[in-house]
């Protein structure tokens, strides 16, 4: 398998962690990859049309994009469990959704800094990308710290996976509550 890859990216971390932790990390080629939502490369394009990272190239079908979909896949191809059963299942795809929107609106910051010219950008708005990472990074303080400890799952990958996304955007207004000891 073929992954399209860039070292910064948290959704290719979630990706990563997941291929370690299931022994299949000698499975993959990793491909470095910059794609830019101004200019995406028309091959990249071929492979995953949204021109996004991560994209996985199969031998055996067509490739898979969208983090949530590579580590489902990956799970399910070592039978490793991340994703648990029961109610526990439903709780661990919320709180990898939760982390998944951290980093979605890490990335709309640093991309509004990027890609938009000084005078069109619009602090409001990365303002309402903080709310909502802010918002969410309680979140995962009030309702999700049990969940954060114990035998490994997809939603402890994507949580650990974001955090450097919350440390690299420069903070205006933001204000978690402080983290709490998971035990
Ligand atoms: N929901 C996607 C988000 C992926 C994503 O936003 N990847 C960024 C890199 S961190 C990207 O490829 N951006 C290029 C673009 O937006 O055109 C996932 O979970 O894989």
């Amino acid at each position: 398998m073929k992954l399209h890859y860039a070292a910064a990216s948290p959704f290719v971390r979630k990706v990563l962690v997941v291929l370690h932790e299931t022994g299949q990390i000698d499975d993959v080629e990793l491909l470095d990859c910059a794609p830019s939502p101004l200019a995406p490369d028309d091959d990249f394009r071929s492979k995953n049309p949204l021109a996004k990272l991560p994209t996985l190239e199969r031998p055996d079908g067509p490739s898979l994009y969208d983090s949530r979909v590579i580590c489902a896949y990956l799970d399910d191809r070592a039978k490793s469990g991340l994703y648990l059963a029961g109610n526990a299942h439903w709780d661990t795809l919320v709180l990898e959704a939760t982390a998944d929107g951290i980093m979605d609106a890490g990335i709309q910051m640093v991309y509004e800094a990027r890609f938009r010219p000084e005078e069109k950008q619009w602090p409001e708005w990365v303002e309402g990308q903080w709310g909502k990472a802010s918002t969410a990074i309680n979140t995962l303080n009030d309702r999700w710290i049990e969940q954060l400890s114990g035998p490994l799952n997809m939603g402890q990958i994507a949580v650990a996976s974001r955090s450097r996304v919350s440390q690299r955007v420069p903070p205006s207004g933001y204000n978690p509550a402080p983290a709490r000891s998971s035990k």
